[in-house]
């Protein structure tokens, strides 16, 4: 065993005593080793070239020196090195979502998400082990009618190293759906709940370690639509902001370990939207695309864990806006900056009057300059000279 299943398995017993599994759950669902039986786990394992176990005294210290080893191996900049596999792209893409409900009736929908974690790039250079619902971040939108009856499966395939569960903000019931989709790897779970009150709500893994595992990618988005639907729209676009905290500083090339530490102090290495740096612009993946003369609606989910963002379209308004996905209540009109707590999300209208780029930041603007918290919609079409013109070259002021 090396040492990254090891502490995994140290984490995975803990994370299982968190929530509650029993003794013999416990082994069923993680094996044997998940209780240090059989001789498997922590202290028999060789640490630099001596046993662990070899003396009871030397185990603090062998636990440090196995600590400096993880640190040396996070500077090897092969992303294989977390042992997960390695995939070209976690963003989430902005227009992959169901469009809008068109039934008349409540319905019996089932919604399968799939764990996924897996070691991807932040930014050129810079590889975190993610842990994703379908490899995506936000996770895949689900969307529903109001008075849907949803059987809600999570699976986490074999190959995956950790629990993992959901809590849909659109549920009533213990833990929003938590306890009752518990899955070990290669295990699934599911339960059913109504789909009482509309609205577009957040869910997220709400394993114990659940700050972790949201900042690792955990989190997505539920639109439960009212009866009549939402207003019409030309485009819909789905982004989700979230922070990751690594042991290692913003744009240092190599391996980034998930850090506990910056986590505790609320001090992460990267703000972003859709789980990379800039992950939505030119530069990156590509821009979003809309066209002069339509009406966008952004679905924006804030997973967190910690950061309230303070939402913004840099040349362009929200011309009508839905706090906290809160479809039902009126909108309220020309917003230029709107708070969406983490845990939370806003769903919101802009006018595309004019060509150009629409740049959706956090208006915490180092989050944008530094951590890389920013994408683009690129609007195409013709100019509009009354609504916005160019009227000079800079010149000098001698002139
Ligand atoms: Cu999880």
């Amino acid at each position: 065993m090396d040492h990254s299943q090891e502490g995994q398995e140290l984490e995975n017993r803990r994370e299982a005593q968190k929530s509650g599994m029993s003794r013999r759950e416990m082994v069923t669902k993680l094996g044997a080793g998940a209780l240090g039986v059989a001789g498997a786990g922590y202290g028999l394992t060789r640490v630099n070239g001596a046993s662990a176990g070899e003396t009871a005294g030397a185990a603090g210290a062998t636990a440090k020196a196995g600590v400096a080893e993880a640190a040396a191996d996070s500077s090897v900049a092969d992303p294989s090195a977390f042992g997960l596999p390695v995939v070209s792209r976690v963003a989430g893409e902005p227009e992959g979502m169901p469009g809008p409900i068109t039934r008349r009736r409540a319905a019996s929908v089932t919604e399968t998400l799939t764990v996924k974690e897996a070691t991807s790039q932040i930014e050129a250079g810079v590889h975190f082990p993610f842990m994703t619902f379908d490899g995506q971040v936000p996770g895949r939108m689900l969307r529903v009618r109001q008075g849907d009856e949803v059987r809600l499966r999570l699976e986490n395939p074999t190959g995956n190293r950790r629990l993992h569960n959901i809590d849909l903000h659109a549920v009533y019931g213990p833990g929003g759906g938590a306890e009752a989709t518990n899955a070990a790897p290669s295990q699934k779970n599911e339960f059913v709940f109504q789909a009482r009150y509309p609205g577009a709500f957040v869910y997220h893994c709400a394993i114990p370690n659940l700050d972790m595992h949201i900042s690792s990618g955990m989190f997505g988005m539920i639109v439960v639509e009212p009866p009549e639907g939402l207003p019409e729209v030309d485009r819909e676009f789905y982004v989700g902001q979230h922070e990751v905290y690594t042991e290692r500083e913003t744009g240092e090339k190599g391996n980034h370990q998930f850090s506990a530490e910056r986590m505790r102090r609320e001090d992460p290495t990267y703000v972003l939207l859709n789980g990379g740096k800039y992950a939505l612009t030119p530069d990156s993946h590509g821009a979003m695309e809309a066209r002069v003369g339509e009406t966008v609606r952004i679905f924006f989910a804030n997973g967190g864990p910690n950061l309230t963002s303070s939402f913004h379209p840099i040349g362009n308004v929200f011309s009508k806006l839905w706090r906290e996905g809160a479809v039902m209540s009126r909108p309220e009109r020309w917003v230029q900056t709107a708070s969406v707590p983490p845990g939370s999300t806003l769903v919101a209208e802009m006018e595309m009057e004019v060509p150009g780029p629409v740049k959706l930041v956090d208006h915490a603007l180092s989050r944008v300059s530094r951590k890389g918290m920013m994408g683009v919609i690129d609007v195409k079409g013709r100019e509009n000279p009354e609504v916005f013109r160019n009227s000079s070259e800079a010149t000098s002021l001698a002139e």
